[in-house]
């Protein structure tokens, strides 16, 4: 418990905390996927009865407007979904195949989606509808063939967003099992080489643990955000936003920074004078951080890495910031705009992983493969360079494979 004046806290001295007990998890998910992939669909039924009580289901997908959905509710998501879908598209065309010719052939690169993903849609807290379409939708851009939609929740309108979203199937199983179910086949299913999407301990531990087999994306722990402000601010938007970010789970967190003082204690006021926001600061799912400058604020922001950064302060150049797995700019851009339908994706790295990695885009669905054409020039001015370095390394196959097209 805090005292008063230690809620808001200096920015130097304060740093995320690294969690916690996953060996348990670690062990239990661990047999569960052993027991999947020895004994198959029986395992993953038998899993999915006891951990969530039904069996798994493989749901048909009809048009978005065959759920029922309120009209205004289906037009939203037509709406986010074509948003999303503009923005995979404007990513996907700026990636071009290219080869470049020399003395010596032709070298170039291209792009190949990966054939089968499957897109994990949690279903538990809250049915994240958004996360179909976030994650199913640059999948499709990319020219993935198979892309299996996977959720526990069959709620209407997760169908209908999968649906537009252009899932090819949609199975309605969660927790570990499904990403087991994904990984090593399930009834007529192959294995997918790739999953994405976020979920509960249990199903990024069964992400981590498979990596070795399938492809997956980032480690999408508990909501981030971090705010840079100045002391202009509309503190009802702000205030607002890390309510927001805080409100998905109990170990999500908002953080404000600020060099002003008068800001973060006007801030404060107003979150301990309304119970629901007050409790939120106290669990420190909302924290307050003062800077002593901008710089301060700057250095902070790079080694947080936080998953979305809020730049709220004119005085920051944009170009300063490092590591942030999405970036909104000025206080207009809220950060739900980016969680729904502005158009870039919301599957994005948490716990710091933001200073290496990237949140899921069309790139992610995507092998980036090398091609060689050698020409016959190429033969005797390429082999007199590689020989060299092969008889160095003793490697003398190598030398020959060279030295046999140079004669
Ligand atoms: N903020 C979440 C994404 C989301 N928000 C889905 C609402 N629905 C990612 O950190
Ligand atoms: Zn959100």
């Amino acid at each position: 418990m805090q005292t008063s004046q230690s809620i808001i806290q200096n920015c130097k001295s304060w740093q995320r905390e690294t969690s916690n007990s996953q060996s348990n998890v670690t062990s239990t998910v661990s047999s569960l996927l052993n027991k999947i992939q020895h004994e198959g669909e029986a395992a993953v039924k038998e899993f999915s009865q006891r951990f969530d009580g039904f069996t798994p289901e493989w749901i048909e997908l009809k048009a978005p407007e065959d759920y029922g959905l309120e009209p205004e509710m289906l037009q939203a998501i037509k709406d986010a979904g074509s948003r999303i879908k503009a923005f995979a598209r404007f990513q996907k065309d700026k990636l071009t195949d290219s080869t470049y010719m020399d003395d010596c052939g032709e070298f170039g690169f291209r792009y190949k989606p990966i054939e089968r993903i499957g897109a994990y849609i949690p279903g538990g807290r809250f049915p994240l509808i958004s996360t179909a379409l976030m994650t199913l939708i640059p999948a499709k851009l990319a020219g993935c063939s198979e892309r299996i939609a996977c959720s526990p929740s069959a709620h209407p309108a997760i169908l209908a967003a999968a649906s537009f979203a252009g899932a090819t199937a949609f199975l309605k199983l969660g927790g570990a099992q499904a990403i087991g179910a994904l990984a090593y086949g399930y009834e007529s299913m192959e294995p997918v080489q790739m999953v994405v999407g976020p979920g509960n301990q249990y199903v990024n531990t069964a992400k981590q643990l498979l990596s070795q087999r399938i492809q997956i994306d980032v480690a999408a722990g508990p909501s981030e955000l971090l705010i840079l402000a100045d002391e202009f601010i509309n503190q009802e938007w702000i205030i607002a936003d890390m309510a927001a970010q805080a409100e998905h789970d109990p170990q999500a967190q908002s953080l404000l920074v600020s060099d002003s003082l008068e800001l973060l204690n006007s801030v404060k006021q107003s979150l301990e004078s309304a119970p629901e926001l007050n409790s939120l600061l106290e669990n420190q799912q909302i924290i307050l951080l003062k800077a002593d400058d901008i710089s301060d604020m700057v250095e902070f922001s790079n080694q947080y890495a936080p998953e979305h950064l809020l730049l709220a302060d004119e005085r920051i150049e944009q170009s300063l910031l490092n590591n942030f797995g999405s970036l909104f700019v000025g206080e207009n851009s809220a950060v739900a705009y980016g969680d729904y339908c502005s158009g870039p994706n919301h599957t994005l790295p948490t716990m710091g992983t933001a200073d290496r990695s990237s949140g899921l885009s069309v790139l992610s669905f995507l092998k980036v493969q090398s091609i060689q054409t050698v020409n016959d020039k190429g033969r005797q001015k390429l082999s007199a360079i590689g020989e060299k370095i092969a008889e160095a390394e003793q490697l003398v196959w190598h030398q020959r494979s060279m030295a046999v097209r140079s004669q």
